[in-house]
């Protein structure tokens, strides 16, 4: 059979010849074997594409008898078209078409928002939903005093309504710090914290790992035993980081009042046992994730072991509002508990911390500001808060 029957005979009749080439052999090997030759063919038709397909199948079996043919299923990729593979047309279901039309309908409504704007832009009117514009961008929110309350963090609902307040003060451009303090003041009226009334045995801080607890629990035990002629103890549950027993262990050779560690619950029920006499307690626990749903079981079941409790939820202000509010959303599962603010040295934006006691109507009880343990402390109080948030520049 000549090559063209071959091909023929393999695609059919519409098969044509694209290409041709003698296939060189190893010299010893073209000695004793006939010569070899390679064709391409194709099929010039869309239609015979399952012809075709077809015949790879076929050319499969027939592989011992024609050399070409494997040729060409090597060479299948490179001349066949991609197979377009047309799915039977069918019935939408019912759910299919629910969904189609309410997705169309909702197509509908967003061109018709969007028609609007357009609209309103070519009319020079403000936007779909904006009936005037936002008081933070008009031109008095330039004065720099306002500048400057935006670049310390102040939330941008409180510069709005001071401006609308004291929209004539800040046009005559006077300092109106003074103001501006009242206004906070009065925002945050019912925000001061106040300790349990003759104070609660156990002071409890927990919170993120690195936030500061440890230092701010020395921090706090130092003023009880320095400054208010307090005995103290501490105890901490932090098992878990290398070495973290032997920090509060200094601390409690500084201030030379007694340590405890509670390795597991029963020596925790032993250790509150042995310090009970002790006219305060701070317990240290091991920084941890609050988006680890087991550490956090495994902690309140911890704090449930205490009684007469004043619990910290220990956060650092480097930190933005929305992870605050779910972190102190994650720890805030005991009662009674407030915010001790960390590192306020750290962030250029002090004032953002009042979203915490806006977002979350939690007080808050010490902010602090350094590593230096005693000093770098201090309960919150609102007015001096404002007073050294805005020194500086
Ligand atoms: N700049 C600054 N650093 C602080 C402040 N408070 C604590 N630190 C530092 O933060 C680091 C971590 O402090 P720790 O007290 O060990 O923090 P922790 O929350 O107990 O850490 P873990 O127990 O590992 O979760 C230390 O280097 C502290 O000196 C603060 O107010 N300002
Ligand atoms: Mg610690």
């Amino acid at each position: 059979m000549d090559a063209m029957n071959m091909v023929r005979s393999e695609l059919g009749e519409e098969a044509i010849i694209l290409h041709t080439k003698k296939v060189k052999r190893n010299k010893l090997l073209s000695f004793w074997k006939k010569e070899k030759v390679e064709i391409l063919a194709a099929l010039d038709n869309n239609e015979n594409k399952m012809l075709k397909r077809d015949n790879a199948e076929k050319k499969s079996s027939a592989k011992q008898s024609f050399e070409f043919s494997d040729f060409m299923a090597e060479e299948k990729s490179f001349t066949d078209k991609p197979d377009i593979i047309v799915p039977p047309k069918r019935e939408m279901d019912n759910s299919v078409k629910n969904e189609y039309s309410s997705l169309k309908s909702e197509v509908s409504g967003i061109k018709e928002i969007m028609n609007e704007i357009k609209s309103s832009i070519e009319k020079g009117m403000p936007a779909w939903g904006e009936t005037e514009q936002n008081i933070c961008e008009t031109e008095i929110a330039q004065n720099p005093y306002i500048q400057k309350l935006k670049q310390k963090g102040m939330p941008e609902y409180l510069i709005k309504s001071f401006i609308e307040q004291n929209e004539d003060i800040i046009k005559e451009g006077r300092d109106f710090q003074n103001e501006f303090k009242e206004f906070v003041l009065e925002e945050f009226s019912e925000s001061e914290y106040s300790p349990s009334e003759n104070g609660n045995k156990f002071n409890i801080f927990i919170g993120p790992t690195g936030v500061g607890k440890t230092t701010t629990l020395a921090k706090m035990a130092s003023d009880c035993v320095l400054n208010r002629g307090k005995t103290i103890g501490f105890l901490t549950l932090d098992t878990y980081r290398v070495a973290a027993a032997e920090q509060l262990k200094v601390y409690s050779e500084i201030l030379n009042m007694p340590m405890h560690v509670a390795y597991s619950p029963q020596s925790l029920k032993d250790s509150i046992e042995s310090i009970k006499e002790e006219d305060i307690i701070f317990v240290d626990t091991a920084g941890r994730s609050h988006k680890n749903k087991m550490h956090m079981k495994e902690l309140e079941r911890l704090l449930d072991e205490f009684e007469n409790k004043d619990v910290f939820i220990v956060v650092s202000a480097n930190v933005n509002i929305v992870d605050i509010e779910n972190i102190v959303n994650e720890f805030g599962f005991t009662e009674n508990f407030s915010i001790i603010v960390t590192k306020l040295d750290e962030t250029s934006r002090p004032f953002s911390i009042l979203e915490i006691i806006h977002r979350l109507k939690i007080p808050i009880a010490y902010t602090t500001f350094g590593q230096s343990v005693p000093d770098d402390i201090r309960r919150f109080r609102l007015d001096e808060f404002i007073d050294e948030a805005l020194r500086g520049n």
